[in-house]
């Protein structure tokens, strides 16, 4: 192996003997192979790291002390500036691998063999919120791909909706600050109900089909992995024949699209403000892979003027029922990141970094975006040089370039010339010539230069019309109570504007949520010619979507005397369906169970793990146990907001008199919708079979008599 010296200076390192001995020194390992000497970043070793140097030992700090001013300067400096947007995220490591080559729609090398993997990187994230905020609030989510393929990286910057709120990149900035807390009292954090925003949707109608979006179950995913991605725009694809088509990208995830319930994302703020960033860490660690599959939609460049909105409109989707989403590729997450600052903080995602065989339309908002994001990360991150940040930095052959010096150069260029074309290094290295590298689609333009929105971007509304028609009651009833809680928040005259702007979109839905804020005689409407007859797409619904089990989170209420048999059935059901179930019980330590020889490990409490932080309750039998939590009012609120929230529960023996106490299911009465009841004390093979099927379900919106309890 190299030592320190010559890997760094190479054959001009200084090899005399002390070196090599300072070396050792500093080297030295401990038997995992950890440095165990502390240095200086100048590479000094450090004698005492506990004590400055001071005059005698109770005198002042000597302004000659380097180390404890290096330590300080370093640490005065460990912030770098957050993302203006999406402050708040979580990223991880994967790869990408595509189905079959996709050749005749693309020369992107990484898209051709389904034998290669390219590796990923991707950040999830919110908007709104600062670093520090919460996970859970109603928010679109960022969901940015870093392909890092053999001709370079590809980021794939998308959202979890997919379209966008305003349709030129110059609305932006406004937009930003309409949303983000209120500038003058820096309220509310991480939160789109309030007055700015609000007014801002008044103003500009464009905005109403994301609002719509944000309104319902996509504003508040229950975690990264149950939420599709999208790129929003509409993107070229263009072959080695040079023929283009449009496309737009989707992420499809395996296990279904779900939701949290607003309720208990309020909720979950509290008990866990980390939820969605632990999730996606645990469930990595626990070798639960998030997963999904590369859609595309692709449309003709013939076909661009067919539909009844422009495709260069950011504020529309192509219904997947007029152009289907083709799975041609998946994504596999499978490695957390070894350090939260350097790979997911510093990671620098730009709309501009593309591959050959991918380009760009005219999208008004995404030709923006081509700008922004490298200007962005030249603030954030401190200079030109933030691709030479070891996760920035593409796997194939980078440096051929003239690009020199800056900020925080890391690469030590050798060499005479640093100029195209040069003479004296054979005119090395040089532009690849035509066919050869990224070469823009020669798409023919011609027009005046105006400052001008097209008409073709006029309807603001029929697509929200869309949506909300796609969505089942209950999802429809999540819109209404969403828009009823935010524009409590805000002036009245605010209100009755978005209630005139609603009416455009559907007149139940402005009938229920003016009858909620109150409003009793409705406002004229915005626009008398909407709204227009528009088809639903089916496909929007989540409850559409295909689901499965993998990585549901399912909590095991329990005491002292609870059945053990029933604990360890339920507990290798739900592992060997690709769960986790956790032992909740009123305090921490083992309980005894009856059934069992060994005591059965609590692993949380009823007060430190809510329900809220679960996908699924089960109630074991056992005479103690439910006398203990029959006594014990958390325990009951535990199962009663399981209840309201619409999760599975399951009961079996003296559980199901705990459930008969509590008011959720009534002897003699139905039993209410997810709610899973075995009549022997010892769960049984087929109801552990409907449990899981439950859990796999999700949500049972449809369940009756929630009202009834105490949120
Ligand atoms: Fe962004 N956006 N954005 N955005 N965006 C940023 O870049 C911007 C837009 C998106 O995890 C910033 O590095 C402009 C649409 C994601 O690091 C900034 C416009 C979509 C992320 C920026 C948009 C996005 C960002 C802030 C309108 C979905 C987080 C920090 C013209 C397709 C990436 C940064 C990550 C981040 C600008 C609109 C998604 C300021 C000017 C549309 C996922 O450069």
């Amino acid at each position: 192996m190299a030592s320190i010296a010559e890997a760094m200076f190479g054959k001009s390192a200084p090899s005399n003997e002390k070196i090599k001995k300072l070396e050792q020194f500093r080297e030295k390992t401990d038997e995992k192979g950890q440095k165990t000497i502390l240095t200086t970043n100048q590479g000094v070793p450090i004698s005492d790291n506990q004590n400055s140097l001071h005059a005698g030992p109770r005198g002042p700090t000597l302004l000659e002390d380097f180390i404890m001013r290096e330590k300080i300067t370093h640490f005065d400096h460990e912030r770098i500036p957050e993302r203006v947007v999406h402050a708040r995220g979580a990223g991880a490591h994967g790869y990408f691998e595509v189905f079959k080559p996709l050749t005749h729609l693309t020369k992107a090398k990484f898209l051709q063999d389904p034998s290669v993997q390219t590796p990923v990187f991707v950040r999830f994230s919110t908007v709104g919120g600062s670093k520090g905020s919460m996970d859970t609030p109603r928010d679109v989510r960022g969901f940015a791909t870093k392909f890092y393929t053999e001709e370079g990286n590809f980021d794939l910057v998308g959202n979890n909706f997919p379209v966008f709120f305003v349709q030129d990149a110059m609305k932006f900035p406004d937009f930003v600050h309409a949303v983000k807390p209120e500038p003058h009292w820096e309220i509310p954090q991480a939160a789109s109900a309030h007055d700015n925003l609000w007014d801002f949707v008044t103003q500009q109608t464009e905005t109403l089909h994301t609002i719509m979006w944000l309104m319902s179950d996509r504003g508040i995913p229950r975690s990264y992995s149950t939420m599709e991605g999208f790129g929003v725009h509409t993107f070229r694809l263009v072959n080695e024949e040079g023929v283009s088509r449009f496309v737009k990208f989707h992420w499809k995830p395996v296990l279904g699209v779900h939701s949290l319930v607003w309720d208990e994302a309020t909720k979950i703020t509290g008990a866990d403000p980390d939820f969605n960033r632990r999730e996606l860490w645990e469930s990595i660690e626990a070798g639960h892979y998030p997963e999904w599959e590369l859609g595309i939609q692709v449309v003709e460049e013939a076909d661009e003027r067919k539909f009844d909105f422009d495709l260069l409109d950011p504020t529309k989707l192509i219904p997947e029922e007029l152009v289907p989403v083709q799975r041609v590729g998946r994504m596999v997450l499978n490695r957390n990141p070894d350090n939260f600052f350097c790979e997911t903080e510093q990671v620098a995602f730009c709309v501009s970094h593309i591959v050959p065989g991918i380009d760009f339309t005219n999208d008004l908002l995404m030709q923006g975006r081509l700008f922004s994001y490298l200007d962005t990360q030249i603030s954030r991150l401190g200079g030109a040089n933030f691709h030479e940040i070891p996760i920035n930095r593409p796997i194939c052959p980078f440096k051929h370039n003239n690009q020199r010096d800056g900020m925080h150069r890391q690469t030590i260029h050798v060499g005479k010339t640093n100029y195209d074309k040069n003479g004296l290094n054979k005119g090395l290295p040089r532009e690849g010539g035509p066919g050869v590298g990224f070469s823009s689609y020669a798409q023919r333009m011609d027009g005046a230069k105006i400052r001008q929105r097209s008409e073709s971007f006029a309807d603001h509304f029929s697509q929200a019309t869309m949506f909300w028609k796609s969505m089942s009651p209950p999802e429809q009833d999540h819109i209404v109570e969403a828009f009823s809680f935010e524009l409590a928040k805000v002036r009245e005259d605010i209100r009755e504007g978005v209630v005139a702007i609603l009416q455009c979109v559907d007149a139940v839905l402005a009938q229920r949520v003016a009858t909620n804020l109150g409003i009793t005689q409705l406002p004229p409407k915005y626009r008398p010619d909407y709204p227009k007859a528009v088809a639903a797409s089916p496909a929007l619904s989540q409850l559409n979507q295909p689901t499965s089990f993998k990585s549901r989170q399912v909590a095991i209420l329990a005491a002292d005397g609870v059945d053990g048999t029933t604990v360890l059935a339920i507990k290798a059901a739900v592992a060997a369906a690709g769960g986790v179930a956790k032992v909740i019980a009123p305090h921490m330590g083992n309980l005894n169970g009856t059934n069992v020889k060994e005591a059965i490990k609590v692993d949380a409490t009823i007060t430190g793990s809510p329900s809220v932080l679960f996908d699924a309750v089960y109630i074991p039998g056992g005479a103690g146990s439910i006398q203990t939590l029959l006594a014990c009012g958390k325990a009951v609120h535990y199962v009663t907001q399981a209840f309201v929230h619409y999760k599975p529960i399951g009961a079996s023996g003296d559980a199901i008199n705990f459930l008969n106490q509590i008011g959720v299911v009534k002897t003699g009465q139905e039993v209410p919708v997810g709610v899973i009841i075995e009549n022997g004390q010892t769960v049984t093979e087929p109801v552990v079979g409907q449990f899981i099927q439950a859990v796999a379900q999700h949500r049972f919106y449809n369940r009756k008599g929630t009202e009834k309890f105490a949120v």
